[in-house]
């Protein structure tokens, strides 16, 4: 006789608090950067708890982190199920280990009912999810579907000078009981839960979005070169103002882009001078911009008027400028068989829900490539995330794993 699975609140809360700590900052967010020592931390705490339950504990060339349950069949690719560890270094505490740790939940859940699947569970932690400390984001899941190789990031230097190689290696040595895996093994279905990061599902009182597309995402780096100089000495008619030429070609583009069409998001993150005297003229300005857009035109479309407003800015102050793209990710749908089982579960739990699309990319978005995935969305307060003031109610958090358990077995036979 078969008992049913069920989710123990009690148990997911408390993990969530206990991974909370890894890299938990005074105010109560984490910063776990990607294959810094505290995500290393995270990834061995949940490495021993797969461990204590029987759960084996494989990683791949990337350093995604694999716990497999067993199936009736070792033969059948196993389902996928999981999110991400790593933070922004101002991250909350729920922005991919709500995921991760719901999905561990799962796992323990059909354990604890000693319930069989006929292809076995995985639980998946994917590497480098955020693209903060090592640009690109979802590197782990680039690299499992092919779409990006662990070699293509060998020349990386983080934005607090680590290495990526040096960092990666010490990332996978710090699990040497882990089984190594080949980059990019079958897999037969994926599922992720996430918080929304915007506030439409706590706006509408909504307990679940059925995620159904991801839009399109595309970072630059702009750089523009000029003079360096004396602050005192050198007249304003006689500079190649750099710093001149870049909030310039800012003001510009916050005027034409962001009025004209209310899908279109753009962000300046990153923003650096060299010198970076006070009273130096800079030679150099560098910042970054992060292009947002459902349609993959207009992500194109609006990529090409930030680098017609840096040269005419550039022209304007007689510097130079260099816009090198460092991430693009173009808009994606996940699989109509799996935002179904989700709507079903959601029906079967008596759970409110909508179908929407994400404004924030996910590692779900590549797996999609390899095999059907879909995600499921829980509300967040205010919408705020990547941000420490992050938070979810403790029953979102118990219906979304309910629901991905619901959906997991309506996808693992
Ligand atoms: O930036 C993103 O969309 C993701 O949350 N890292
Ligand atoms: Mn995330
Ligand atoms: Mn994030
Ligand atoms: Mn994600």
């Amino acid at each position: 006789m078969r008992l049913t699975p069920e989710i123990n609140g009690e148990r997911l809360l408390r993990r969530l608090s206990d991974f909370a700590e890894i890299g938990g900052t005074s105010v109560g967010g984490v910063n776990r950067q990607a294959l810094s020592k505290e995500d290393c931390a995270a990834r061995h705490l949940l490495a021993d708890l797969a461990t204590a339950r029987g759960f084996k504990v494989f990683q791949d060339p990337i350093a995604n982190l694999f716990l497999r349950r067993e199936g009736r069949n070792p033969a059948q690719p196993p389902m996928l199920v999981g999110s991400h560890l790593d933070s922004q270094p101002t991250g909350g505490r729920f922005d991919g280990a709500l995921g991760t740790l719901a999905a561990f939940e799962v796992l323990e859940a059909l354990e604890d009912a000693g319930y069989d699947t006929e292809a076995a569970i995985e639980v998946v932690a994917w590497t480098n999810e955020e693209g903060s400390r090592f640009a690109p984001g979802v590197m782990g899941s680039m690299a499992f579907v092919g779409a990006a190789h662990p070699h293509d990031f060998q020349s990386l230097t983080a934005s607090d000078g680590a290495y990526f190689t040096e960092e990666l290696g010490a990332t996978l040595a710090a699990l040497p009981l882990a089984e190594m895996r080949p980059l990019g093994t079958p897999i037969s279905a994926y599922l992720e839960l996430h918080i929304e990061q915007g506030p439409s599902l706590e706006r509408e009182g909504l307990a679940a979005g059925v995620v159904t597309a991801v839009q399109g995402t595309r970072w630059l780096t702009v750089t523009f070169l000029g003079n360096a100089g004396h602050a005192g000495t050198t007249s304003l008619g006689y500079r190649r103002d750099p710093m001149v030429a870049a909030t310039l070609a800012l003001s510009r583009l916050q005027a034409s882009i962001m009025p004209q069409d209310e899908d279109a998001r753009l962000t300046v993150g990153r923003f650096s001078a060299h010198p970076g005297s006070i009273n130096a003229i800079p030679d150099k300005v560098t910042f970054t911009v992060d292009i947002r857009h459902p349609d993959a035109a207009s992500v194109t479309s609006i990529d090409a008027k930030v680098r017609a407003a840096c040269e005419e800015a550039a022209l304007s102050q007689r510097c130079s400028v260099e816009i090198t793209t460092s991430f693009d990710m173009p808009p994606g749908s996940f699989s109509k068989i799996m935002t179904d089982r989700i709507e079903a579960a959601a029906q079967a739990l008596g759970l409110s829900y909508k179908r929407m699309i994400s404004g924030a990319f996910h590692d779900a978005l590549f797996v999609a490539r390899v095999a059907p995935a879909a995600m499921i969305f829980v509300p967040c307060r205010d919408g705020i995330s990547h941000n420490e003031a992050e938070y979810v109610e403790p029953t979102d958090i118990i219906n979304g794993a309910r629901l991905l358990l619901e959906a997991t077995l309506k996808s693992a036979r």
